[in-house]
């Protein structure tokens, strides 16, 4: 198939296409490199060094002879959007290229402004190109399991089946995010939903839990396609952050009790269902949800975990929670779409955070340890973004 790959250069993106790519399929990928302009606005960098996207993809053709196409540009611009998907030609287009820290979203008026245009913008622009370029493309877009927030009751793929003084219908699941980047997301799916229903396109939302682990069997190959990995407190998410605090010795950073649940997913095998939704498309007019997480944990059972793991004593600090967000709450989700499609999940082992504590020891030199203290407040409406 031919699959272009949106926000190829990031966290997901490139493990993505380079997946894909292995797979036999022709891939492009297309960023505007902004992710790497947070890091210049905040003062941090991945941990594990990033090269640059034309090295990573020259290194890829190199190593594989396999060519990855090239499209520098920002999904805001409709011109450049379009250009690509009419000189591309996708079968299948994945997104990923949405600005995607929550922390982030909450610093202030203008980080919130900026999140929503961005992803919301950037993403109607490519369902327009869709509908005017082909509409039998089939869009694959990242989601996230906070659209939905932590209901009191159990949580569906997408579409929840009510009935409501006698009558009977099937309704998008309801929402209840926690942040202004999580509704975002929320905003797009209601967008992709409405593209379906009038233009009849096809489209599979994945809602996504929070992904730890750093390395595919890809980008294992050669240093120069590593892809990042983040440990500040804006970008850095939980589980990545507890294993580099575990090597550094600095406490688990809990924020408030704990007791919040959420799913979680290990990055292979984010990479294989977003190959497994490729190669099964949704149906034209089809607005098709998948919950893409493979298991539930609290906060202190992920700080357990690594804590067991660990070589070395870790300790655990509880922070008064700069999120407001439940603690001691309901958490059961569907999450068999995916399984039946064939993904094989891998469950978090003791052997992968193992490979995660060897990968962060050899980069923990780079680390700055002010960047993991978290300094923005949902309750406060501006704060400040690093220390
Ligand atoms: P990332 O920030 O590393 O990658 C996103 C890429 O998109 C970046 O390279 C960025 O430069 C690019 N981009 C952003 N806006 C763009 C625009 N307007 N035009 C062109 N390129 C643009 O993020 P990630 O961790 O790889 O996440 C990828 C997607 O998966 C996001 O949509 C995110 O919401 C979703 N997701 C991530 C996680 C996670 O734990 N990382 C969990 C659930 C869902
Ligand atoms: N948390 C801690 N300590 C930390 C960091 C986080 O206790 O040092 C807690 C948070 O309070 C929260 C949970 O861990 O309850 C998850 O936080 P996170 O920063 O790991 O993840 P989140 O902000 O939810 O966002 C990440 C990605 C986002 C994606 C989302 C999936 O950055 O792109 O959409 O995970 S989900 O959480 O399912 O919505």
């Amino acid at each position: 198939m031919k699959i272009l790959v949106l926000g190829g250069d990031g966290y997901l993106g490139w493990p993505t296409a380079l997946h894909l790519s292995e797979a036999g399929h022709e891939v492009a990928v297309a960023d505007n490199f902004v992710r790497r302009s947070y890091d210049f606005e905040m003062g941090v960098d991945s941990l594990v060094p990033i090269e640059p996207l034309q090295t990573r993809i020259r290194t890829w053709h190199e190593l594989t002879g396999k060519q990855i196409g090239c499209f520098i540009g920002d999904l805001c611009d409709a011109d450049f959007t379009y250009h690509m998907v009419r000189d591309f030609e996708p079968e299948a287009i994945i997104h990923f290229a949405e600005q995607r820290a929550a922390p982030y979203s909450m610093v202030d008026r203008k980080h919130a402004v900026y999140t929503q245009v961005n992803n919301v913008a950037g993403t109607l622009n490519v369902l327009y190109a869709i509908a005017e370029l082909n509409p039998d493309i089939h869009l694959v877009k990242l989601g996230t399991m906070g659209e939905y927030g932590t209901p009191n009751i159990d949580i569906e793929e997408g579409w929840l089946e009510v009935e409501h003084k006698g009558r009977k219908d099937r309704v998008l699941f309801p929402k209840r995010p926690g942040s202004f980047y999580h509704l975002s997301k929320v905003h797009d799916s209601h967008n992709i939903e409405f593209a379906c229903r009038i233009w009849d396109l096809r489209a599979t939302d994945l809602n996504q839990g929070v992904v730890y682990g750093q390395q595919t069997a890809e980008t294992a190959r050669d240093d120069r396609l590593a892809t990042r990995y983040d440990y500040d407190a804006v970008f850095g998410t939980v589980l990545n952050r507890f294993v580099i605090q575990a090597v550094l010795g600095e406490p688990l950073t809990v924020y408030g009790g704990g007791s919040q649940t959420r799913g979680i997913i290990e990055i292979r095998d984010t990479v294989r269902c977003l190959q497994l939704a490729c190669e099964n498309p949704a149906g034209r007019g089809e607005f098709r949800v998948f919950n893409q997480m493979t298991e539930s944990l609290s906060i202190t059972e992920m700080a357990d975990i690594i804590a067991r793991v660990s070589p070395d004593p870790v300790r655990v600090e509880h922070l008064d929670n700069p999120r407001v967000e439940e603690e001691n709450h309901h958490y059961n989700v569907v999450h068999s779409g995916l399984v039946e499609l064939g993904l094989e999940p891998h469950l978090l082992s003791d052997t992968l955070l193992e490979s995660l504590l060897h990968i962060t020891k050899r980069y923990a030199y780079r680390v700055r340890p002010q960047a993991m203290i978290p300094t923005i407040e949902w309750r406060r409406p501006a704060s400040r973004i690093s220390n």
